[in-house]
């Protein structure tokens, strides 16, 4: 394995899988020695995006502070693992620019599914109308257009999804 650093980039809606995805490759890695942080977006929102909405723009700038400490990381060797919605291409691509050692990985699964797994009740709440401008619901959510991998997390168990992760990192010489 080598030690170049480099980010992970995770985009899928919520309850798609990539809270639990970014855990498994996480504990795989750390086994091999390696330094990897999860920011996850639902805990950087309660830390560096505190206080941000959900509107385009707070969403961008909650994507531009991850994308930013991702680079500080992935600089230094850490492997990064951003598990935010990171629901527009446009932001992707900055994140990707930014980052350099970047690989997107489109964490998909469909929204009904997501809906019955409704881990956090999320769903039950837009449905009640409690929430709204909720990703996949009545916000938007910019499918990758050519992400380096997709992972269906719908139809794969975790222990094959992470396989194929590391696969892909392998594949293009990142472990
Ligand atoms: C989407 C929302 C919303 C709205 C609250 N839309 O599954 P979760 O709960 O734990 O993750 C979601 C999280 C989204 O934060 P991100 O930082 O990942 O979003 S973004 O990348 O778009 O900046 C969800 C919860 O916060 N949540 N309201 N309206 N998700």
């Amino acid at each position: 394995m080598t030690n170049t650093g480099f980010t992970l980039w995770f985009t899928g809606l919520s309850g798609a899988g990539k809270s639990t995805l970014a855990g498994g490759i996480e504990k795989c890695l750390q086994q091999h020695g390696r330094n990897v942080e999860i920011l996850d977006g639902d805990i950087v929102r309660t830390h560096l995006s505190k206080g941000l909405g959900f509107s385009r723009e707070d969403r961008d700038i909650n994507i531009k502070r991850i994308a930013f400490v991702c680079n500080l990381l992935t600089r230094n060797g850490v492997i990064c693992i951003s598990a935010a919605i990171a629901p527009y291409r446009e932001a992707r691509a900055w994140a990707r620019q930014e980052i350099g050692n970047f690989v997107e990985i489109y964490v998909k699964c469909p929204i009904d599914v997501c809906r019955k797994r409704d881990v956090k009740g999320l769903y039950k709440l837009v449905d009640e109308g409690k929430i709204r401008g909720f990703t996949g619901v009545d916000d938007p959510y910019e499918e990758p257009e050519n992400p380096d991998l997709i992972v269906e997390t719908f139809k794969e168990t975790l222990d094959e999804s992470v396989t194929r992760v590391l696969s892909k990192l392998v594949e293009m010489k990142y472990l």
